[in-house]
């Protein structure tokens, strides 16, 4: 596994989780990404299926598979990137059949995500960390329980902290995770200052020895200029403390909100070195498409993807499966 490779597998994962079958957990990771995609299925997958059942291909058709993608949130830009690779292909292996088709998109969306696809960093030097930002109620705080939850399956003593010092009831949001999950804490004071929490927490992390930090951030929106610099102080303080780059600085994204996902992407990284994306509640969306877009215009890798609010719906991101799942396709 991800933390075994780095740091051995000096603590055994509890009893119940080691005792489930591979296999069937793996089967049943796909069956929840499936059952999360269901709404984007809908938009996306069965509107395709329609416009080309027993259809020769025409242009007519390019444009509504256009139109189709669009309305499924994958950005006018790629899109249009998209149909125009199927046009060519057509044309080039000579495909009549609207269904043909079908196979087509997938290859090209796989090949899309995969261009930009890059997994969570591995581990180097002890604490391995990371920061997580994002707008209003993204799912960032879920997301680091989601993490916390999954390294220490994995035998990693993990820190949290509460870097969200501004939203009432923040810091004690994380703390009941924190509990649940049996990982360690560092908070502060609400209302004091977030850099000050994230260099106690480095140190904290350091002299405890803990093999995994992940740092909370409070929400804003991308449009706060001096949310933003507050933000990005975080991230100069942290990294002057660690003396080296984060591993990882994510950024949540509610599947949801559609295209303002790539302005947010935009702005965000502006303030701080993005390493990639945790892509969460495509479970409520018809909006999927928002991945593809995400790839193709910020060439930030999509690395996570929340698929409900269970601490065990956090999956890595891997474009054939995502493809496979949205097309409703077991893999073999
Ligand atoms: N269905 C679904 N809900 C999610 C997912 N991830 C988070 N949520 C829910 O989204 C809501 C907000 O999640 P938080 O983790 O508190 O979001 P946040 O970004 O920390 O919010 P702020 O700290 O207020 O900015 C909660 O009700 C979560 O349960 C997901 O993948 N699927
Ligand atoms: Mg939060």
């Amino acid at each position: 596994m991800f933390w075994k490779r780095m740091f051995g597998d000096k603590s055994a994962p509890p009893k119940e989780q080691a005792e489930q079958p591979k296999e069937s957990k793996e089967s049943g990771f796909f069956k929840r990404l499936m059952g999360g995609l269901e709404k984007t299925k809908k938009q996306l997958v069965s509107k395709v299926e329609q416009i080309t059942t027993g259809r020769k291909i025409d242009e007519a058709l390019f444009e509504e598979l256009e139109e189709v993608l669009i309305e499924a949130d994958c950005g006018v830009t790629t899109a249009m990137y998209l149909v125009d690779q199927l046009r060519e292909r057509a044309k080039e292996e000579g495909i009549v059949e609207a269904e043909q088709l079908r196979e087509l998109l997938m290859e090209e969306m796989v090949a899309l995500l995969e261009e930009n696809a890059a997994p969570l960093r591995t581990p180097g030097e002890k604490p391995y960390v990371i920061m997580v930002v994002g707008v209003n109620g993204a799912g960032k705080t879920t997301t680091i329980a989601k993490l916390a939850y999954r390294f220490k399956q994995e035998g990693a003593k993990v820190l949290l902290a509460a870097g969200d010092t501004f939203r009432a009831g923040a810091i004690e949001q994380l703390g009941v995770w924190a509990n649940r999950l049996g990982v360690e804490l560092i908070a502060h004071q609400e209302g004091s200052d977030p850099a000050a929490v994230a260099f106690d927490a480095i140190n904290a992390a350091k002299a405890r020895g803990s093999d995994v930090l992940i740092i909370d951030t409070a929400g804003r929106l991308q449009t706060k200029v001096n949310l933003m610099s507050e933000l990005a102080k975080v991230h100069r303080v942290v990294h002057r403390e660690l003396g080296r780059d984060l591993d990882e600085v994510l950024l949540v994204v509610d599947a949801t909100t559609g295209q303002n996902a790539l302005s947010q992407g935009k702005i965000f990284s502006e303030a701080v070195p993005l390493t990639g994306i945790a892509l969460t509640k495509l479970d409520g969306t018809a909006k999927g498409g928002i991945v593809l877009a995400l790839a193709n215009e910020l060439k930030l890798a999509v690395k996570l993807v929340g698929v409900g609010e269970h601490y065990e719906d956090l999956q890595d991101f891997h474009a054939r499966t995502f493809v496979r799942a949205l097309f409703g396709e077991e893999e073999n």
